[in-house]
């Protein structure tokens, strides 16, 4: 049985199966359409509780009566793979975003308990976010706040004291890369 783990900037780690998700909070529906730029279009119908939800359960280092510190906060969720993205608590937050992001337990009408939970970002049309076999979710205080990484830039913020400024000419800003993911 695959189970997924809370960690990072919160005042509990958690431990979630699957089955956990289910029973835990209440479960939402979403129907979504994304592309992969590699692989085409799919429709899927998962099931879930809401991520904010779920993270909350935690409690995650902000000030929850505040927006502002809530708005500096990260979301990084990895898949068992190592493949992994990155949200915005902002993007989620109903004062934000409002965004209904789940963490699926049933994907197409079949049980994810096996495989792990995937992400679901409805308003996502590109497929690279809906990881799938989660089995982190690191929380961040974002902006150099966090003391898990030691802040190394140089005085001007930029690390690079030794450089001339360069001014950038949107014309200029050379072709657009196509993407393969
Ligand atoms: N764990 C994990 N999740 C992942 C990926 C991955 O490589 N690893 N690829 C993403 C990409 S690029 C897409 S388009 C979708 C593909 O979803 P599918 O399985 O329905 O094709 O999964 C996403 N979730
Ligand atoms: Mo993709």
């Amino acid at each position: 049985m695959s189970r997924l783990v809370v960690v990072g900037a919160v005042d509990r780690q958690v431990r979630l199966s699957v089955a956990d998700l289910r029973d835990r909070w209440a479960s939402r529906q979403a129907e979504v359409t994304f592309v992969c730029a590699s692989s085409g279009a799919r429709r899927h119908t998962f099931r879930g509780p809401l991520l904010r939800e779920v993270v909350a359960a935690a409690g995650p280092g902000f000030d929850p009566a505040r927006r502002r510190d809530r708005s500096r906060f990260l979301l990084e969720v990895t898949g068992g793979d190592g493949h992994g993205t990155v949200l915005s608590w902002a993007e989620i937050d109903e004062d934000f975003g409002n965004a209904p992001v789940l963490l699926a337990t049933e994907l197409d009408g079949a049980r994810l308990d096996d495989s792990g939970s995937q992400l679901v970002v409805p308003t996502d049309t590109c497929g690279a976010r809906y990881i799938s076999g989660i089995t982190r979710i690191r929380v961040r205080a974002g902006l150099g706040r966090d003391d898990e990484e030691p802040d190394d830039m140089g005085s001007d913020g930029t690390g690079r004291d030794d450089l001339d400024p360069v001014y950038l000419d949107p014309d200029d800003a050379g072709p657009a890369r196509a993407s393969t993911r």
